[in-house]
């Protein structure tokens, strides 16, 4: 294990709608198509350089439904230059067939959590042979996989997935720290300090902190290397009894701290040459 090298930018993820809160409780959530894209355009404007992708059915409940995930990868690739990254945690209820099933959408990037976890009362179910053969359909397939890491002990599947199968598409790595999920690590500097310790050598990572957990981590994150995901997916109070706005308003927050920080927020370009993304835009 070696540390990471640090980065003269921050790339900064928006993770704007996730599948635990409900539309009636949070009419800000973006769950349609448009409300998606325009969310996606503002939080572009704002310094977000990659986007985390959950959707929601007519009904505003979350789905995998491979022709909405379709049109929803078309719609931000025509309307954005933002990185697509499709979720293929979904929700607790999803199967591991549906969740397969999200790479035929050919997204940019597609998360992928290295191990079960407790997720509040439910258990977010991702057993060793699903986590083997998901990343097997992402260096098939070329989708650059984000390695979703909720305990320590995730850390050290993926490196045991890397030492099993081989790099990833691209050939370099990137994982996200989720932190304070009841169930996973708490969002202390001590947790994200020994998470990232372990991770593989020349990986990059991303941080982001659920619920209270937003900001320690978000500070955390900057001061040791890391990158940045925020949104309503993961937080919906922006400070004491203020609920958050909209996505661009926390993104603007990272932006301006990684600003202040003197690692202002990355271009989608430079997102693009660091994950080793494939290049899908002009494809039909
Ligand atoms: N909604 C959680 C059960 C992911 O997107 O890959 C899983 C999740 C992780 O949000
Ligand atoms: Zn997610």
């Amino acid at each position: 294990m070696a540390a990471t090298t640090r980065p003269s930018g921050t790339l900064i993820t928006v993770a704007p709608t996730g599948a635990e809160s409900a539309k009636a409780d949070v009419p800000a959530l973006p769950v349609t198509l448009d409300e998606l894209v325009g969310t996606a355009k503002a939080c572009e404007a704002a310094g977000a350089g990659l986007i985390h992708v959950h959707i929601r059915d007519a009904d505003a409940q979350p789905t995998l439904d491979v022709q909405r995930l379709v049109d929803t990868v078309a719609a931000l690739r025509e309307q954005t230059h933002l990185v697509i990254q499709l979720s293929t945690g979904g929700s607790v209820a999803d199967g591991y067939d549906a969740r397969l099933r999200v790479l035929d959408a050919e997204p940019d990037s597609c998360s992928l959590t290295c191990g079960t976890v407790n997720f509040g009362d439910d258990v977010f179910m991702n057993p060793w042979p699903f986590m083997v053969e998901l990343y097997q359909e992402t260096q098939r397939r070329e989708v650059v996989p984000e390695f979703e890491l909720f305990d320590l002990g995730h850390v050290w599947s993926l490196n045991r997935l890397l030492d099993a199968e081989g790099a990833p598409y691209g050939g370099h790595v990137h994982a996200d720290l989720v932190m304070g999920v009841p169930g996973g690590m708490p969002g202390t500097t001590e947790a994200l300090v020994a998470a990232v310790a372990m991770l593989p050598p020349g990986a990059t990572w991303s941080a982001t902190g659920v619920g209270r957990w937003s900001l320690p981590v978000m500070y955390a994150a900057l001061g040791s290397g890391g990158h940045l995901r925020v949104g309503m997916e993961d937080v919906l109070t922006y400070a004491r009894g203020v609920p958050v706005r909209d996505n661009a308003q926390l993104v603007a927050r990272a932006a301006d701290a990684a600003t202040l920080y003197q690692r202002p927020p990355m271009s989608t370009d430079e997102v693009r040459v660091m994950l080793k993304v494939k290049d899908r835009r002009g494809a039909a």
